[in-house]
């Protein structure tokens, strides 16, 4: 079998955990698998790409460009999977997946007719979500929140740990209620509740190759992009001293980008720090929007005395006012900690 699926889903609603966790499931437990982290700035490194790899994950990353418009590229990657031994590949999208169904789905099955088998469309989604759609309050977003779980042909409710199993099945309800031409799988990428259940859809499985209406590159899908920006920065710091923390020191910067992003007035659905030192130990931390409070996703176990250090973001903010803000604050939080800095990539992405 030589699948392959892509993960759509809003960000922050667990696709890099989910492919970590669900690739690892899948090699233990029944065939060989791999993901791949897709974003689009040019020659930059991916957190997801980075941690995926840092905690023993079979990964790798595409860059530059979504793989909507590389379908060469991405059809050459899976083949080196498959002939590698991988039965499953599983890649994410950058932005928000909206039109990924056509470009790659159907872009690969005219580029390579019969060479790979699709597995169904995949898109995850966090119980807040559906939260904010059953409540019409999610504002801008309700578009590019509706149009993806309107393209998938299986929804994954991710996040399952956050909820009891009452909320659990009222959400499950709701979503086949509502987009009934999808399956839908509760799991928790953290805990790995629902693993199998995932597994088994994704093998057994196959793409509805369906083209829903999504009004792509329509007035309300332009508005949304308009609002979004990304942010990719790449740096080195020194450490003069041994008792330094580097949790609390990608706390801090998480947490005043926060309050300085919420000051003016704008949003950042998810913002990813990630710090390793040469001898593999790593920190990471995730910002999930200004109303929520900071994870720290993994810990630095012990202090250490270089540190390379990669953040991603997206916000809806200006890409110049995120820039700014970001660097100002790599800088200020470095000099409170008494690092010696130096950036050796920074990208700032306006989508719209
Ligand atoms: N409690 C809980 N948290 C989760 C789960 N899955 C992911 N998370 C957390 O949600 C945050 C975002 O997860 P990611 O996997 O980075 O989300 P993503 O969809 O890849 O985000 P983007 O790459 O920005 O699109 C991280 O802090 C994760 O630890 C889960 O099943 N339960
Ligand atoms: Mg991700």
């Amino acid at each position: 079998m030589k699948k392959f699926a892509v993960f759509s889903g809003f960000l922050g609603s667990g696709k890099t955990t989910t492919m970590m966790a669900l690739t690892k499931y899948y090699t233990e437990n029944h065939a060989k698998a791999a993901m791949i982290s897709n974003d689009l700035g040019h020659g930059v490194s991916l957190v997801d790409n980075k941690l995926a790899q840092l905690s023993g994950c079979n990964a790798t990353e595409i860059t530059d460009d979504c793989i909507c418009y590389v379908n060469e590229q991405l059809a050459g990657v899976l083949n080196s999977y498959y002939a590698d031994g991988c039965e499953l590949v599983v890649s994410d999208i950058p932005g928000f997946g909206v039109g990924a169904l056509e470009h790659v789905y159907h872009g690969l099955t005219e580029k390579f007719p019969g060479q790979f088998e699709l597995a169904p469309f995949t898109v995850l989604v966090e119980p807040k979500t559906i939260d904010l759609l059953k409540d019409g309050q999610s504002g801008d977003l309700r578009y590019l929140y509706d149009t993806q779980l309107t393209e998938a042909d299986l929804i994954v409710l991710n996040k399952c740990d956050l909820i009891g199993e009452d909320e659990k099945n009222a959400k499950l309800a709701w979503l086949n209620e509502t987009y009934p031409l999808a399956q839908t799988v509760a799991i928790s990428a953290v805990t790995g509740y629902g693993l199998e259940d995932l597994a088994l859809a994704l093998r057994d499985g196959t793409a509805s190759m369906r083209k829903p209406d999504i009004g792509y590159g329509g007035e309300e899908f332009l508005f949304a992009m308009s609002k979004m920006s990304e942010l990719y920065v790449q740096y080195m710091a020194t450490v003069c001293c041994d008792d330094f923390d580097g949790n609390a020191y990608l706390m801090d910067i998480a947490e005043r980008v926060k309050n300085e992003i919420k000051e003016t007035g704008n949003e950042i659905p998810h913002l990813k720090l990630l710090a390793w030192e040469p001898e593999g130990d790593y920190g990471k931390v995730d910002l999930l929007g200004t109303d929520r409070s900071i994870e720290v996703t993994h810990r630095f176990e012990r202090p250490c005395v270089s540190i390379a250090v990669l953040l991603n973001t997206s916000a809806a903010c200006p890409a110049e006012k995120l820039e700014e803000i970001v660097t100002k604050t790599v800088k200020e939080i470095s000099a409170d900690y008494q690092l010696e800095i130096t950036i050796h990539k920074k990208e700032a992405l306006a989508m719209g």
